[in-house]
């Protein structure tokens, strides 16, 4: 199952279901990402409405009253069946069926929607019941979530999980087709039907994805132990909050920040500009979202691997967004459930260009450990630059290495790999005094040994 919807002309009609337990600013600012998630997939918002249910677990999901108000928006194109309506409803009573609150959404006008997309999850049942009602597709958030990283995929590793996740979460939603004689060709087993078939072949394909992904992170484990002495810092936190444009920024690189959830699927590796000595690598990864789809979380797991290894993460807010603080605790619940412990951490404000003097007052006192960046700003790039590389020296040890004039190749070496603080030339040996890590230091002091 692949997103039919034409994007270029494809308008979405968006609802939200408000229940006891997630109403209010939490709901309306819900409904305002799935905006941007649409949004960020080509379609145009045409408008936006909620309404109170006492829970997400009814048949139709909403009301048949409003599902064929609904149906009206959608073109008519789909048949309410009203005699079904809550005979097999498992949700409790509806708090407040009429209660239906148009959201405005850019001030578009309504018209007919070709998609309607859901701000919460549905199960296949209600999947399919609400499109056999409205005659056109529907999707949940996670269907919508699932594709924008389908598109936006690059490398093997996450085209892999990708498609990984979105065929566990396709294969409960295959449905059966009409099976004409051509599709009771090929492969198919004794009684089996269509269904059955579709079911049996992306259960091989998921098998099949998985083997190739255990090889794709065999060799990504490979290269990240050889990497393993370098201090290494990750860049994490939500969706667009600039991570990107912090790495392509530190990092002299052409990591690409866009103005689209999800740009950054990869974790992307490069080292600290002005490059250093040792070198410092620095890591982007895949932003993260409330709700985020627990197979996704589950299938970023290597990718994550890379922040698993940091020993300062830098945690990413948009300080320019309201919402940012509850984006954090998501960030914070993601990492937890992926293992990532915390090691040293950084919070990063950033977009503090967006900010008044007020605001970026209010906000240092409210976080005073908290350093406050505009990526946009080579300054605050140059600060965060400088408290990078003293987090890294601070991790180092400090050694004197005498080093005999005979063995002055060895100078340059150390020279190129580490920290050189102080070089005293005696009448025989250079007395250099070097910062690094332990497990460089240790062999340089066994090859010292061998001369
Ligand atoms: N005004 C302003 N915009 C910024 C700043 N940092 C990033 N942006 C913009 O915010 C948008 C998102 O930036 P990215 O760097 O792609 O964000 P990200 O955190 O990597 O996002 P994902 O890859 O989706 O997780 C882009 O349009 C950037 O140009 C900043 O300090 N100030
Ligand atoms: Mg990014």
């Amino acid at each position: 199952m692949q997103l039919t919807a034409k994007a270029s002309r494809t308008n979405a009609l968006l609802i939200s279901i408000c229940t006891p337990d997630f109403k209010g600013d939490e709901a309306t600012e819900s409904l305002a990402e799935l905006a941007r998630l649409v949004t960020t997939l080509g379609f145009k918002v045409v408008g936006t409405q909620s309404q109170k249910q006492s829970s997400t677990n009814k048949v139709n999901v909403l009301g048949l009253g409003k599902l064929a108000e609904i149906a009206h928006l959608t073109g008519n194109k789909g048949e309410i069946a009203l005699e079904a309506e809550e005979s097999d409803d498992i949700s409790e009573e509806i708090i407040d069926e009429t209660s239906f609150a148009e959201i405005p959404s850019d001030n578009l006008p309504f018209s007919c929607a070709d998609v309607v997309v859901f701000d919460c999850d549905l199960s296949p049942s209600q999947l399919r019941n609400v499109e056999n009602q409205l005659g056109v597709e529907v999707f949940d958030r996670t269907g919508i979530i699932i594709e924008i990283f389908s598109r936006h995929a690059r490398t093997k590793t996450a085209k892999l999980q990708i498609e990984i996740a979105r065929l566990n979460y396709v294969a409960p939603r295959l449905r059966e087709t009409s099976c004409g004689d051509k599709e009771r060709q090929m492969g198919k087993g004794a009684g089996e039907t269509t269904l059955e078939l579709n079911r049996r072949k992306v259960r091989d394909q998921l098998a099949e994805l998985k083997r190739e992904l255990v090889s794709v992170q065999d060799k990504m484990k490979g290269r990240r132990s050889q990497r393993a002495e370098l201090f290494c810092v990750a860049l994490v936190g939500y969706t667009n909050a600039g991570k990107s444009s912090l790495m392509r920024a530190i990092t002299g690189s052409d990591v690409e920040g866009e103005n689209k959830l999800f740009a950054t699927l990869d974790t992307t590796v490069r080292a600290l500009f002005p490059i250093t000595q040792p070198r410092i690598l620095v890591s982007d990864t895949v932003g993260f979202i409330k709700k985020l789809p627990h197979d996704l979380v589950a299938s970023f797991h290597s990718t994550l691997a890379e922040a698993h290894d940091a020993s300062l993460l830098l945690y990413v807010v948009d300080a320019s967004d309201p919402s940012f603080r509850a984006q954090l605790d998501v960030v914070h619940e993601v990492l937890k459930e992926v293992g990532v412990e915390d090691s040293k951490k950084l919070l990063i404000l950033n977009k503090s260009d967006q900010l008044s003097g007020e605001q970026q007052q209010a906000l240092r006192d409210e976080f005073p450990e908290a350093m406050m960046t505009s990526a946009r700003d080579p300054a605050d790039i140059s600060k965060l630059h400088k408290y990078i590389v003293a987090v890294a020296q601070d991790e180092m040890i400090e050694e004197e290495i005498i080093v005999p004039y005979t063995a002055k190749g060895i100078i340059g070496e150390i020279r190129s790999n580490m920290s050189v603080t102080k070089e005293e030339y005696e009448s025989d040996h250079i007395k250099v005094t070097v910062r690094s890590n332990a497990i460089d230091l240790a062999r340089l002091k066994k090859r010292m040994l061998s001369l």
